[in-house]
């Protein structure tokens, strides 16, 4: 009877086989390497008077919002985000990192909490610069279970006109 278990255990080999081979399928989004989706926001739309938007690959869109309008420097700052389309159920942690555009205003980056339905909210402040007014980019980040989505805003803080300045 050698030949016969023989041929039992190469088909629980191939069975195993088969099954490890399922497995990876199932699991192959969640062991490849993160990819990196950049998209842009309307360049029209100014974070100052309004909530911004940007589409996303799948047809969706993001909207930011930062307020109170125009946007404050070393006060409170409420973020709401709101993501809509597939990407909206798979976004595990969004972020929004601020960074001044032409020098280096340090580390500040919020993590929003989930409010369920795409919707995210956050407090952050952003320094005042030594220049008086400058422009910031306010990167939003979605991580989701296979991507890092980004969408880098534009926005000057705190806007000229808040400079006190009279001579227009
Ligand atoms: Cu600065």
């Amino acid at each position: 009877m050698i030949p016969a278990r023989s041929l039992f255990v190469d088909i629980a080999i191939l069975l195993a086989l088969a099954a490890i081979a399922a497995i990876g399928y199932l699991y192959s989004p969640l062991l490849l390497p993160k990819s990196d989706i950049s998209v842009r926001p309307d360049p029209a739309c100014d974070l100052n008077r309004e909530a911004c938007r940007a589409r996303l690959p799948d047809g969706g869109e993001v909207e930011l919002s930062l307020s109170p309008h125009p946007i404050p420097v070393a006060r409170p700052i409420k973020i709401q985000v709101q993501v809509s389309g597939p990407t909206a159920a798979t976004v595990d942690r969004m972020e929004v990192d601020f960074a001044g555009t032409t020098m280096n205003m340090g580390y500040n980056r919020a993590t929003l909490s989930p409010l369920g339905n795409g919707r995210f909210t956050g407090e952050t402040s952003i320094p005042l610069c030594i220049t008086g007014h400058m422009t910031w980019q306010g990167t939003l980040i979605a991580t989701t279970d296979r991507q890092h989505i980004t969408v880098p805003f534009e926005f000057e803080a705190p806007i000229a006109e808040d400079s006190g300045s009279t001579a227009r």
